[in-house]
Protein backbone atom coordinates (compact mmCIF):
# COMPACT_ATOMS: atom_id res chain seq x y z
CA UNK A 1 0.00 0.00 0.00
CA UNK A 2 2.78 2.58 -0.71
CA UNK A 3 1.82 5.81 -2.12
CA UNK A 4 4.22 6.70 -4.73
CA UNK A 5 2.57 9.74 -6.00
CA UNK A 6 4.72 13.02 -5.05
CA UNK A 7 1.62 15.08 -4.55
CA UNK A 8 -0.33 12.49 -2.40
CA UNK A 9 2.98 11.95 -0.34
CA UNK A 10 3.54 15.58 0.11
CA UNK A 11 -0.46 15.68 1.66
CA UNK A 12 -0.06 12.72 3.63
CA UNK A 13 3.38 14.16 5.03
CA UNK A 14 1.39 17.58 5.75
CA UNK A 15 -1.65 15.69 7.35
CA UNK A 16 0.54 13.42 9.86
CA UNK A 17 2.29 16.92 10.92
CA UNK A 18 -1.19 18.85 11.59
CA UNK A 19 -2.72 15.69 13.43
CA UNK A 20 -0.13 14.75 15.65
CA UNK A 21 -0.82 11.53 18.26
CA UNK A 22 -3.55 10.30 16.27
CA UNK A 23 -2.12 6.85 14.80
CA UNK A 24 -6.11 5.34 13.39
CA UNK A 25 -6.64 8.17 11.82
CA UNK A 26 -2.97 8.76 9.80
CA UNK A 27 -3.78 4.40 9.63
CA UNK A 28 -7.20 5.17 7.55
CA UNK A 29 -5.99 8.44 5.54
CA UNK A 30 -3.41 6.64 4.46
CA UNK A 31 -4.78 3.89 2.94
CA UNK A 32 -7.63 5.78 1.07
CA UNK A 33 -4.87 8.28 -0.14
CA UNK A 34 -3.07 5.16 -1.64
CA UNK A 35 -5.62 3.45 -3.23
CA UNK A 36 -6.93 6.79 -4.93
CA UNK A 37 -3.33 7.13 -6.81
CA UNK A 38 -5.11 5.81 -10.30
CA UNK A 39 -7.44 8.60 -9.91
CA UNK A 40 -5.48 11.38 -9.14
CA UNK A 41 -3.55 10.47 -12.22
CA UNK A 42 -6.61 11.39 -14.25
CA UNK A 43 -8.04 14.12 -12.31
CA UNK A 44 -6.11 16.93 -11.84
CA UNK A 45 -9.18 18.89 -11.74
CA UNK A 46 -9.70 17.19 -8.22
CA UNK A 47 -6.28 18.21 -6.82
CA UNK A 48 -7.08 21.84 -8.60
CA UNK A 49 -10.22 22.34 -6.09
CA UNK A 50 -8.12 21.51 -3.58
CA UNK A 51 -10.86 18.48 -2.97
CA UNK A 52 -7.83 16.20 -1.49
CA UNK A 53 -6.68 18.84 0.99
CA UNK A 54 -10.41 19.37 2.30
CA UNK A 55 -11.07 15.83 2.36
CA UNK A 56 -8.65 14.65 5.01
CA UNK A 57 -9.84 17.89 7.16
CA UNK A 58 -13.16 17.81 9.43
CA UNK A 59 -15.61 20.10 8.65
CA UNK A 60 -15.92 20.74 12.55
CA UNK A 61 -14.75 19.20 15.81
CA UNK A 62 -16.93 19.45 19.26
CA UNK A 63 -15.16 18.30 22.34
CA UNK A 64 -17.14 18.96 25.68
CA UNK A 65 -17.67 17.88 29.15
CA UNK A 66 -20.04 15.26 30.37
CA UNK A 67 -20.36 15.77 34.00
CA UNK A 68 -23.16 13.08 35.55
CA UNK A 69 -23.39 11.26 39.25
CA UNK A 70 -22.65 8.15 39.85
CA UNK A 71 -25.11 5.97 42.22
CA UNK A 72 -22.94 6.40 45.39
CA UNK A 73 -23.89 10.51 44.84
CA UNK A 74 -20.02 11.08 43.68
CA UNK A 75 -19.54 13.40 40.66
CA UNK A 76 -17.88 12.03 37.55
CA UNK A 77 -16.81 13.86 34.48
CA UNK A 78 -16.20 12.11 30.76
CA UNK A 79 -15.06 13.58 27.76
CA UNK A 80 -17.48 13.75 24.88
CA UNK A 81 -16.84 13.90 21.32
CA UNK A 82 -19.04 14.77 17.56
CA UNK A 83 -16.30 15.00 14.66
CA UNK A 84 -18.83 16.60 11.67
CA UNK A 85 -15.91 15.63 8.85
CA UNK A 86 -18.09 16.10 5.80
CA UNK A 87 -21.60 17.36 5.08
CA UNK A 88 -21.10 17.17 0.23
CA UNK A 89 -23.63 14.68 0.05
CA UNK A 90 -25.85 15.23 3.03
CA UNK A 91 -26.58 15.87 6.57
CA UNK A 92 -24.03 14.06 8.65
CA UNK A 93 -24.37 10.67 9.65
CA UNK A 94 -22.43 8.28 12.18
CA UNK A 95 -22.82 6.54 15.23
CA UNK A 96 -21.74 7.49 18.63
CA UNK A 97 -18.86 5.06 20.50
CA UNK A 98 -18.98 4.74 24.04
CA UNK A 99 -15.69 2.95 25.13
CA UNK A 100 -12.97 3.86 27.55
CA UNK A 101 -10.23 4.13 24.75
CA UNK A 102 -12.42 6.93 23.06
CA UNK A 103 -10.14 9.76 21.99
CA UNK A 104 -10.05 12.72 19.16
CA UNK A 105 -8.20 10.03 16.94
CA UNK A 106 -10.66 7.57 16.91
CA UNK A 107 -13.50 9.72 16.39
CA UNK A 108 -11.95 11.48 13.46
CA UNK A 109 -10.76 7.81 11.84
CA UNK A 110 -14.22 6.69 12.47
CA UNK A 111 -15.89 9.44 10.82
CA UNK A 112 -13.31 9.76 7.85
CA UNK A 113 -14.24 6.29 7.09
CA UNK A 114 -18.02 6.60 7.23
CA UNK A 115 -17.93 9.94 4.71
CA UNK A 116 -16.82 7.32 2.32
CA UNK A 117 -18.91 4.57 3.72
CA UNK A 118 -21.70 6.51 3.53
CA UNK A 119 -21.26 7.56 -0.17
CA UNK A 120 -21.27 3.98 -0.93
CA UNK A 121 -24.76 3.22 0.34
CA UNK A 122 -26.74 5.53 -2.58
CA UNK A 123 -28.28 7.41 0.14
CA UNK A 124 -27.81 11.49 0.44
CA UNK A 125 -25.35 11.25 3.97
CA UNK A 126 -22.58 12.95 5.03
CA UNK A 127 -19.97 12.13 7.71
CA UNK A 128 -19.82 11.96 10.81
CA UNK A 129 -18.82 10.20 14.19
CA UNK A 130 -19.41 10.68 17.89
CA UNK A 131 -18.55 9.36 21.25
CA UNK A 132 -17.04 9.25 24.95
CA UNK A 133 -14.72 7.53 26.96
CA UNK A 134 -17.45 6.54 29.37
CA UNK A 135 -17.10 3.08 29.64
CA UNK A 136 -20.89 1.54 30.04
CA UNK A 137 -19.52 -1.85 31.69
CA UNK A 138 -20.55 -2.53 35.19
CA UNK A 139 -22.72 0.61 35.23
CA UNK A 140 -26.54 0.15 36.38
CA UNK A 141 -28.70 1.22 34.72
CA UNK A 142 -29.69 4.55 36.08
CA UNK A 143 -25.76 5.65 35.78
CA UNK A 144 -26.36 4.79 31.79
CA UNK A 145 -29.50 7.05 31.65
CA UNK A 146 -27.24 9.91 33.38
CA UNK A 147 -24.75 9.80 31.11
CA UNK A 148 -26.84 9.54 28.64
CA UNK A 149 -28.98 12.65 29.62
CA UNK A 150 -25.74 14.67 30.06
CA UNK A 151 -24.08 13.93 27.12
CA UNK A 152 -27.19 15.11 25.02
CA UNK A 153 -27.56 18.35 27.37
CA UNK A 154 -24.61 19.64 25.53
CA UNK A 155 -24.98 17.42 22.04
CA UNK A 156 -28.42 19.04 21.21
CA UNK A 157 -27.41 22.62 20.03
CA UNK A 158 -24.64 20.44 17.59
CA UNK A 159 -27.26 18.08 15.87
CA UNK A 160 -30.56 17.82 14.00
CA UNK A 161 -32.69 15.91 11.73
CA UNK A 162 -31.54 17.93 8.71
CA UNK A 163 -27.94 18.39 10.25
CA UNK A 164 -26.25 15.93 11.86
CA UNK A 165 -27.95 12.38 12.85
CA UNK A 166 -26.21 10.47 15.61
CA UNK A 167 -26.81 6.33 16.11
CA UNK A 168 -25.51 3.39 17.69
CA UNK A 169 -21.87 2.18 17.52
CA UNK A 170 -20.03 -0.15 20.47
CA UNK A 171 -20.97 0.86 23.76
CA UNK A 172 -24.56 2.30 22.13
CA UNK A 173 -27.27 0.52 21.33
CA UNK A 174 -31.21 0.67 21.26
CA UNK A 175 -30.96 1.32 25.44
CA UNK A 176 -29.16 4.47 24.79
CA UNK A 177 -29.94 5.88 21.93
CA UNK A 178 -33.74 5.77 23.54
CA UNK A 179 -32.47 7.87 26.48
CA UNK A 180 -30.33 10.26 24.39
CA UNK A 181 -33.70 11.12 21.92
CA UNK A 182 -36.04 11.33 25.05
CA UNK A 183 -33.41 14.18 26.41
CA UNK A 184 -33.19 15.59 22.96
CA UNK A 185 -36.80 15.63 22.46
CA UNK A 186 -37.33 17.47 26.09
CA UNK A 187 -34.88 20.20 25.46
CA UNK A 188 -35.73 21.02 21.90
CA UNK A 189 -39.76 20.63 22.57
CA UNK A 190 -39.69 18.76 18.75
CA UNK A 191 -40.50 15.22 17.97
CA UNK A 192 -37.84 14.44 14.85
CA UNK A 193 -36.05 12.11 13.32
CA UNK A 194 -32.66 13.12 15.12
CA UNK A 195 -31.11 9.58 16.05
CA UNK A 196 -31.57 6.31 14.19
CA UNK A 197 -31.63 2.76 15.90
CA UNK A 198 -34.47 3.62 17.74
CA UNK A 199 -36.84 1.62 19.55
CA UNK A 200 -39.95 0.17 17.21
CA UNK A 201 -42.65 1.89 19.68
CA UNK A 202 -41.39 5.37 18.45
CA UNK A 203 -40.11 6.04 15.27
CA UNK A 204 -37.30 3.08 15.20
CA UNK A 205 -37.20 0.90 11.29
CA UNK A 206 -37.68 -2.79 11.64
CA UNK A 207 -33.96 -4.61 10.95
CA UNK A 208 -31.94 -2.02 11.64
CA UNK A 209 -31.13 -4.35 14.94
CA UNK A 210 -29.86 -6.86 12.14
CA UNK A 211 -28.67 -4.46 9.01
CA UNK A 212 -25.15 -4.35 9.79
CA UNK A 213 -24.99 -8.00 10.20
CA UNK A 214 -27.16 -8.68 7.95
CA UNK A 215 -25.67 -6.38 5.22
CA UNK A 216 -22.14 -8.25 5.92
CA UNK A 217 -23.24 -11.75 4.94
CA UNK A 218 -25.10 -10.03 1.89
CA UNK A 219 -22.32 -8.15 0.94
CA UNK A 220 -20.01 -11.47 1.51
CA UNK A 221 -22.37 -13.64 -0.32
CA UNK A 222 -21.97 -11.15 -3.74
CA UNK A 223 -18.25 -11.19 -3.52
CA UNK A 224 -18.44 -15.20 -2.64
CA UNK A 225 -20.86 -15.79 -5.67
CA UNK A 226 -18.88 -13.41 -8.07
CA UNK A 227 -15.82 -15.84 -7.51
CA UNK A 228 -17.77 -18.78 -7.92
CA UNK A 229 -17.90 -19.26 -3.93
CA UNK A 230 -20.89 -19.82 -1.32
CA UNK A 231 -21.31 -19.70 2.38
CA UNK A 232 -22.64 -23.03 1.78
CA UNK A 233 -20.62 -25.62 4.12
CA UNK A 234 -17.95 -23.61 5.10
CA UNK A 235 -16.33 -22.88 8.60
CA UNK A 236 -16.56 -19.09 10.17
CA UNK A 237 -15.20 -17.35 12.40
CA UNK A 238 -17.05 -13.97 14.24
CA UNK A 239 -14.93 -12.04 16.33
CA UNK A 240 -17.03 -9.71 18.89
CA UNK A 241 -20.47 -10.92 20.41
CA UNK A 242 -22.24 -7.31 20.43
CA UNK A 243 -24.64 -6.13 17.58
CA UNK A 244 -22.94 -6.73 14.02
CA UNK A 245 -21.35 -10.54 15.93
CA UNK A 246 -24.61 -11.71 16.73
CA UNK A 247 -26.44 -10.89 13.40
CA UNK A 248 -23.61 -11.72 11.13
CA UNK A 249 -23.54 -15.23 12.60
CA UNK A 250 -27.28 -15.71 12.45
CA UNK A 251 -27.56 -14.80 8.92
CA UNK A 252 -24.40 -16.73 7.85
CA UNK A 253 -25.76 -19.51 9.32
CA UNK A 254 -29.31 -19.11 7.18
CA UNK A 255 -26.36 -19.11 4.45
CA UNK A 256 -25.39 -22.84 5.45
CA UNK A 257 -22.54 -21.74 6.42
CA UNK A 258 -21.21 -23.28 10.23
CA UNK A 259 -19.74 -20.07 12.78
CA UNK A 260 -17.25 -21.86 15.55
CA UNK A 261 -16.34 -19.09 17.32
CA UNK A 262 -17.03 -15.91 18.57
CA UNK A 263 -15.28 -13.36 21.37
CA UNK A 264 -15.29 -10.29 23.50
CA UNK A 265 -12.88 -8.14 24.95
CA UNK A 266 -11.93 -11.06 27.45
CA UNK A 267 -11.72 -14.16 25.29
CA UNK A 268 -13.63 -16.54 22.93
CA UNK A 269 -15.17 -19.46 22.88
CA UNK A 270 -14.70 -22.13 20.59
CA UNK A 271 -17.81 -24.96 19.35
CA UNK A 272 -17.22 -27.25 16.71
CA UNK A 273 -20.63 -28.01 16.22
CA UNK A 274 -21.61 -24.84 15.69
CA UNK A 275 -22.45 -21.53 17.83
CA UNK A 276 -25.69 -21.60 19.87
CA UNK A 277 -26.77 -18.29 18.87
CA UNK A 278 -29.95 -18.19 21.35
CA UNK A 279 -27.35 -18.63 24.21
CA UNK A 280 -25.34 -15.82 22.80
CA UNK A 281 -28.50 -13.61 22.62
CA UNK A 282 -29.14 -14.63 25.99
CA UNK A 283 -25.76 -13.87 27.34
CA UNK A 284 -25.43 -10.63 25.17
CA UNK A 285 -28.70 -9.24 24.69
CA UNK A 286 -30.49 -9.72 27.42
CA UNK A 287 -28.25 -10.48 30.43
CA UNK A 288 -25.09 -8.29 29.20
CA UNK A 289 -22.87 -10.63 30.71
CA UNK A 290 -19.62 -11.94 29.50
CA UNK A 291 -18.99 -14.64 26.16
CA UNK A 292 -17.33 -16.81 28.85
CA UNK A 293 -20.92 -17.87 30.08
CA UNK A 294 -21.28 -19.94 26.99
CA UNK A 295 -19.93 -22.88 28.80
CA UNK A 296 -22.78 -22.87 31.58
CA UNK A 297 -24.84 -23.71 28.18
CA UNK A 298 -22.71 -25.67 26.62
CA UNK A 299 -19.94 -27.24 28.96
CA UNK A 300 -18.16 -29.11 26.08
CA UNK A 301 -17.04 -25.80 24.06
CA UNK A 302 -13.64 -24.23 24.76
CA UNK A 303 -13.24 -20.80 25.96
CA UNK A 304 -9.76 -19.36 25.53
CA UNK A 305 -8.97 -16.36 27.13
CA UNK A 306 -7.32 -13.34 25.66
CA UNK A 307 -9.43 -12.09 22.28
CA UNK A 308 -6.68 -12.69 19.05
CA UNK A 309 -5.79 -16.47 19.85
CA UNK A 310 -9.65 -16.81 18.01
CA UNK A 311 -7.77 -15.85 14.27
CA UNK A 312 -5.85 -19.41 15.33
CA UNK A 313 -8.95 -21.61 14.73
CA UNK A 314 -8.77 -23.35 11.16
CA UNK A 315 -11.87 -21.26 9.35
CA UNK A 316 -12.10 -20.65 5.41
CA UNK A 317 -14.08 -17.55 6.19
CA UNK A 318 -12.94 -15.18 8.65
CA UNK A 319 -15.81 -12.34 9.83
CA UNK A 320 -13.84 -9.72 12.04
CA UNK A 321 -16.83 -7.92 14.10
CA UNK A 322 -15.00 -6.51 16.92
CA UNK A 323 -13.13 -2.93 16.80
CA UNK A 324 -10.13 -1.82 14.50
CA UNK A 325 -6.65 -3.43 14.71
CA UNK A 326 -7.74 -6.69 15.81
CA UNK A 327 -6.08 -8.64 12.99
CA UNK A 328 -2.72 -7.84 12.97
CA UNK A 329 0.11 -8.85 10.28
CA UNK A 330 1.07 -11.93 12.31
CA UNK A 331 -2.90 -13.32 12.31
CA UNK A 332 -3.27 -12.54 9.13
CA UNK A 333 -0.44 -15.25 8.21
CA UNK A 334 -2.17 -17.64 10.50
CA UNK A 335 -5.50 -17.33 8.80
CA UNK A 336 -3.73 -18.06 5.76
CA UNK A 337 -1.67 -20.90 6.69
CA UNK A 338 -5.10 -22.14 7.94
CA UNK A 339 -6.49 -22.06 4.91
CA UNK A 340 -8.61 -19.05 5.12
CA UNK A 341 -9.74 -17.90 1.44
CA UNK A 342 -11.93 -14.90 2.99
CA UNK A 343 -11.77 -11.73 5.09
CA UNK A 344 -14.88 -9.61 5.63
CA UNK A 345 -15.24 -6.17 7.53
CA UNK A 346 -17.89 -6.17 10.19
CA UNK A 347 -16.24 -3.84 12.61
CA UNK A 348 -14.28 -0.40 10.77
CA UNK A 349 -10.73 -0.62 9.94
CA UNK A 350 -10.13 -4.54 11.90
CA UNK A 351 -7.16 -5.21 9.89
CA UNK A 352 -3.92 -3.80 10.23
CA UNK A 353 -2.40 -2.63 6.77
CA UNK A 354 0.06 -5.72 7.69
CA UNK A 355 -2.59 -7.89 7.60
CA UNK A 356 -4.58 -6.09 4.66
CA UNK A 357 -1.05 -6.82 2.86
CA UNK A 358 -1.29 -10.57 3.83
CA UNK A 359 -4.35 -11.07 2.26
CA UNK A 360 -3.93 -9.58 -1.19
CA UNK A 361 -0.25 -10.95 -1.55
CA UNK A 362 -2.15 -14.26 -0.77
CA UNK A 363 -4.93 -14.17 -3.44
CA UNK A 364 -8.15 -13.72 -0.35
CA UNK A 365 -11.03 -12.36 -1.00
CA UNK A 366 -11.28 -9.06 0.86
CA UNK A 367 -14.55 -7.41 2.05
CA UNK A 368 -13.18 -3.82 3.09
CA UNK A 369 -15.04 -2.49 6.23
CA UNK A 370 -16.62 0.83 4.30
CA UNK A 371 -18.21 -1.49 1.95
CA UNK A 372 -18.71 -4.45 3.70
CA UNK A 373 -20.32 -2.92 7.02
CA UNK A 374 -22.27 -0.27 5.12
CA UNK A 375 -25.45 -1.98 5.50
CA UNK A 376 -25.91 -0.76 9.30
CA UNK A 377 -25.70 3.08 8.54
CA UNK A 378 -27.73 2.01 4.63
CA UNK A 379 -30.45 1.23 7.38
CA UNK A 380 -30.27 4.43 9.59
CA UNK A 381 -30.81 6.24 6.69
CA UNK A 382 -33.84 3.89 5.45
CA UNK A 383 -34.60 5.15 9.06
CA UNK A 384 -34.42 9.03 8.32
CA UNK A 385 -36.71 8.19 4.97
CA UNK A 386 -39.51 6.85 7.39
CA UNK A 387 -39.26 9.25 9.39
CA UNK A 388 -39.55 12.04 7.06
CA UNK A 389 -42.32 10.26 5.41
CA UNK A 390 -44.03 9.13 8.88
CA UNK A 391 -44.79 5.98 8.01
CA UNK A 392 -42.90 2.21 9.16
CA UNK A 393 -42.19 -0.13 6.18
CA UNK A 394 -42.51 -3.63 7.13
CA UNK A 395 -39.39 -6.09 8.22
CA UNK A 396 -39.27 -7.63 4.48
CA UNK A 397 -39.49 -3.93 2.45
CA UNK A 398 -36.38 -2.85 4.39
CA UNK A 399 -34.26 -5.97 4.15
CA UNK A 400 -35.35 -6.11 1.10
CA UNK A 401 -34.10 -2.82 0.04
CA UNK A 402 -31.19 -3.61 2.12
CA UNK A 403 -30.24 -6.59 0.45
CA UNK A 404 -30.21 -4.49 -2.74
CA UNK A 405 -28.27 -1.61 -1.44
CA UNK A 406 -25.44 -4.32 -0.74
CA UNK A 407 -25.60 -5.67 -3.99
CA UNK A 408 -25.20 -2.24 -5.55
CA UNK A 409 -22.10 -1.59 -3.27
CA UNK A 410 -19.89 -4.69 -4.13
CA UNK A 411 -21.03 -4.12 -7.82
CA UNK A 412 -19.29 -0.24 -7.47
CA UNK A 413 -16.15 -2.14 -5.85
CA UNK A 414 -16.17 -4.41 -8.22
CA UNK A 415 -16.51 -1.91 -11.21
CA UNK A 416 -14.12 0.53 -10.05
CA UNK A 417 -11.51 -2.19 -9.57
CA UNK A 418 -11.78 -2.88 -13.02
CA UNK A 419 -11.91 0.38 -14.33
CA UNK A 420 -9.07 1.53 -12.43
CA UNK A 421 -6.82 -1.85 -13.42
CA UNK A 422 -7.06 -3.79 -9.90
CA UNK A 423 -9.61 -6.32 -10.67
CA UNK A 424 -10.59 -7.99 -7.46
CA UNK A 425 -9.02 -5.31 -5.41
CA UNK A 426 -12.49 -4.66 -3.80
CA UNK A 427 -10.43 -2.33 -0.91
CA UNK A 428 -9.19 0.08 -3.70
CA UNK A 429 -12.62 -0.37 -5.61
CA UNK A 430 -14.40 0.43 -2.47
CA UNK A 431 -12.21 3.84 -1.70
CA UNK A 432 -12.54 5.15 -5.26
CA UNK A 433 -15.97 4.53 -5.64
CA UNK A 434 -16.65 6.37 -2.35
CA UNK A 435 -14.34 9.05 -3.00
CA UNK A 436 -15.53 9.87 -6.65
CA UNK A 437 -19.05 10.80 -5.71
CA UNK A 438 -18.01 12.95 -2.23
CA UNK A 439 -15.16 14.62 -4.69
CA UNK A 440 -17.29 15.61 -7.51
CA UNK A 441 -19.81 17.11 -4.78
CA UNK A 442 -17.45 19.26 -3.18
CA UNK A 443 -15.69 20.71 -6.55
CA UNK A 444 -19.47 21.09 -7.70
CA UNK A 445 -20.03 23.52 -4.30
CA UNK A 446 -17.11 25.24 -4.89
CA UNK A 447 -14.22 25.74 -2.16
CA UNK A 448 -16.22 25.87 1.00
P1 LIG B 1 -21.15 -3.68 20.49
O1 LIG B 1 -20.84 -2.76 21.58
O2 LIG B 1 -22.54 -4.21 20.34
O3 LIG B 1 -20.18 -4.94 20.50
C1 LIG B 1 -18.80 -4.78 20.43
C2 LIG B 1 -18.16 -6.13 20.56
O4 LIG B 1 -16.76 -6.01 20.26
C3 LIG B 1 -18.23 -6.70 21.95
O5 LIG B 1 -18.25 -8.10 21.89
C4 LIG B 1 -16.95 -6.18 22.57
O6 LIG B 1 -16.50 -6.94 23.68
C5 LIG B 1 -15.98 -6.30 21.43
N1 LIG B 1 -14.93 -5.30 21.59
C6 LIG B 1 -15.07 -3.97 21.70
N2 LIG B 1 -13.89 -3.35 21.87
C7 LIG B 1 -12.99 -4.34 21.88
C8 LIG B 1 -11.59 -4.36 22.02
N3 LIG B 1 -10.89 -3.21 22.21
N4 LIG B 1 -10.97 -5.58 21.94
C9 LIG B 1 -11.70 -6.72 21.74
N5 LIG B 1 -13.02 -6.75 21.62
C10 LIG B 1 -13.65 -5.59 21.69
O7 LIG B 1 -20.71 -2.92 19.15
P2 LIG B 1 -21.11 -3.20 17.64
O8 LIG B 1 -21.37 -4.64 17.42
O9 LIG B 1 -22.15 -2.22 17.27
O10 LIG B 1 -19.78 -2.76 16.88
C11 LIG B 1 -18.75 -3.67 16.54
C12 LIG B 1 -17.92 -3.09 15.41
O11 LIG B 1 -18.75 -2.86 14.27
C13 LIG B 1 -17.27 -1.73 15.71
O12 LIG B 1 -16.04 -1.66 15.02
C14 LIG B 1 -18.24 -0.73 15.09
O13 LIG B 1 -17.62 0.48 14.78
C15 LIG B 1 -18.65 -1.51 13.84
N6 LIG B 1 -19.91 -1.12 13.21
C16 LIG B 1 -21.07 -1.06 13.91
C17 LIG B 1 -22.25 -0.74 13.26
C18 LIG B 1 -23.56 -0.75 13.97
O14 LIG B 1 -24.57 -0.53 13.30
N7 LIG B 1 -23.63 -1.01 15.25
C19 LIG B 1 -22.26 -0.40 11.84
C20 LIG B 1 -21.00 -0.56 11.18
C21 LIG B 1 -19.87 -0.89 11.86
P3 LIG B 1 -16.69 -6.36 25.17
O15 LIG B 1 -18.14 -6.56 25.49
O16 LIG B 1 -15.79 -7.20 26.00
O17 LIG B 1 -16.28 -4.93 25.13
O1 LIG C 1 -19.94 2.57 11.71
C1 LIG C 1 -21.14 2.68 11.38
O2 LIG C 1 -21.47 2.72 10.19
C2 LIG C 1 -22.15 2.77 12.43
N1 LIG C 1 -21.80 2.66 13.60
C3 LIG C 1 -23.58 3.01 12.08
C4 LIG C 1 -23.84 4.47 11.86
C5 LIG C 1 -25.28 4.86 11.63
O3 LIG C 1 -25.50 6.07 11.50
O4 LIG C 1 -26.17 4.00 11.60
Amino acid sequence: MAIKNAYLLDLLERTKKRNPGEPEFIQAVTEVLASLEPVIEQRQDLVDAGVLERIVEPERQIIFRVPWVDDNGKPQVNRGFRVQFNSAIGPYKGGIRLHPSVNLGIIKFLGFEQTFKNSLTTLPMGGGKGGSDFDPKGKSDNEIMNFCQSFMTELYRHIGADLDVPAGDIGTGAREIGYMFGQYKRIRNEYVGVLTGKGLTYGGSLARKQATGYGLCYFTNEMLKANGMSFEGKTVLVSGSGNVAIYACEKATTYGAKVVAMSDSNGYIYDKNGIDLDAVKQIKEVERKRIKEYLTYHPNAEYHEGCSGIWTIPCDIALPCATQNEINGESAKILVKNGCKVVSEGANMPSTPEAIDTYLANGLLYGPAKAANAGGVATSGLEMSQNSLRLSWSFEEVDERLHNIMISIFKACDEASKTYGMPGNYMAGANIAGFIKVAESMKAQGNV
